[in-house]
């Protein structure tokens, strides 16, 4: 059992919060949450946890053979997971409530070149209701991308939160004699544990796949304690090619993970990450998070939470101009982007372009066990 953060003048608005997590449907961002659970980061700078380990995505480009790029695609992944699914906890003690991006809002970012090419992050907020947040990452030099967008359906049962994150994420390896290999990468389930105590953390559930356009399919299964090993965060993994086994690995997602019967290291999720760096403020543009919620930030930080939430009001006003667009369904929005005359109510993406079949995901899904045939896509048309 855990021991109660929750600072005693915020125990009644963290009791009717969690009440009223019961009646919550589908999107929690816009919840109104106690001022010690929020954090002063944007969810646009999440994508940036798909690239703490530039070494290991740029090292996908070395593998020699089919099975090798897909060995290391698959541990490039489970690596990745700590990052996304730990830091807040590592940082600021637990899980925290992200702050709710505007529709437009950006983040830019990079990892500079140490000898294996300089790694670029883009990041746009597609849609503000559903929030959808659109992610590319390259490494020219490696000639390795990553492209995915990611939104959450949260529910609550038994005291947990649970997330299902929509979208993918379409990886891009360049092969020698001028090929690519696309490996369609799905996204895992979470479960917010630790509410009660007001000390939220992530289990990851079920199991997530990575297929490839050469016949490779990974499959990861997440389980957290009292399974096999009773280790929080463990996965088991296989990687197969046309539905035979290959080899198989197990272990801690936030720790070490082995060939599956030996002692040989596959993932090692505690080699020191390098965090992405992102330009000073001044800097930026008006959308860049960094500069956006600059104010909102320093005030949850420094503990102002009326100046924070002055800030945040401010910010939501200043955009009314594309409420119609960001507060209609995403049928709506989908119907508008179609629509030529709606053209004045259009909110023109900046960084990305919508289509409404991602033809990567419709080649490879079906590999998947109880995925849609089809889905959507941000694709990166670039900053100019
Ligand atoms: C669920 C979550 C917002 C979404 C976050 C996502 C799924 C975003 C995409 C990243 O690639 C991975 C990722 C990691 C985060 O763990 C996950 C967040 C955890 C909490 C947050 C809720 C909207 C806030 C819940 C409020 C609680 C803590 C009281």
């Amino acid at each position: 059992p855990g021991t109660d953060v929750v600072p005693t003048e915020q125990k009644a608005g963290w009791t009717s919060f969690i009440k009223s997590l019961a009646s919550m449907t589908g999107d929690l961002s816009s919840m109104t949450a106690p001022p010690f659970i929020l954090s002063p980061t944007s969810l646009t700078e999440f994508p940036a946890y798909w690239c703490e380990r530039p070494e290991l995505f740029a090292d996908i480009a070395t593998g020699r053979t089919e099975q090798d790029r897909a060995e290391k695609v698959l541990r490039w992944f489970i690596c990745t997971l700590k990052g996304q699914y730990t830091t807040r906890n590592e940082k600021m003690g637990s899980e925290k409530k992200p702050l709710n991006p505007v529709l437009g809002e950006e983040f830019f970012g990079v990892w500079p070149d140490v000898g294996f090419g300089e790694t670029t992050l883009s990041v746009e907020q597609v849609s503000h209701h559903p929030p959808i947040t659109a992610y590319f990452i390259q490494n020219k030099k490696a000639g390795v991308t990553l492209q995915g967008h990611s939104g959450q359906k949260t529910s609550f049962s038994a005291g947990s939160i649970n997330v299902k994150q929509n979208g993918h994420a379409v990886l891009t390896v360049a092969v020698p004699g001028g090929k690519k290999e696309n490996f369609l990468i799905t996204l895992p389930k979470l479960q917010i544990q630790g509410l009660v105590w007001g000390s939220p953390y992530i289990e990851l559930t079920d199991s997530t796949a990575i297929v490839s356009d050469t016949g490779f399919v990974a499959n990861i299964d997440y389980k957290g304690k009292g399974w096999v090993s009773g280790k929080a965060h463990s996965y088991k993994a296989t990687l197969a090619h046309n539905g035979k086994t290959v080899r198989s690995y197990e272990g801690t997602w936030t720790a070490i993970g082995k060939v599956a019967k030996s002692d040989e290291i596959f993932t090692d999720a505690t080699v020191p990450k390098t965090e992405v760096s992102v330009k000073p403020i001044e800097e930026q543009n008006d959308w860049e998070s960094r500069k956006l919620w600059r104010a909102t930030a320093q005030g949850i930080r420094t503990g102002d939470y009326e100046a924070a939430s002055r800030d945040k009001s401010r910010i939501e006003a200043s955009i009314k101009f594309y409420l119609i667009f960001s507060n209609s369904t995403q049928n709506e929005q989908r119907q508008m982007r179609k629509d030529e005359a709606s053209a004045g109510n259009q909110w023109q993406l900046k960084l990305f372009q919508y289509v409404e079949s991602d033809p990567v995901y419709k080649k490879l899904a079906s590999h998947v066990k109880g995925i849609p045939s089809e889905e959507d896509a941000y694709i990166f048309r670039g900053n100019a």
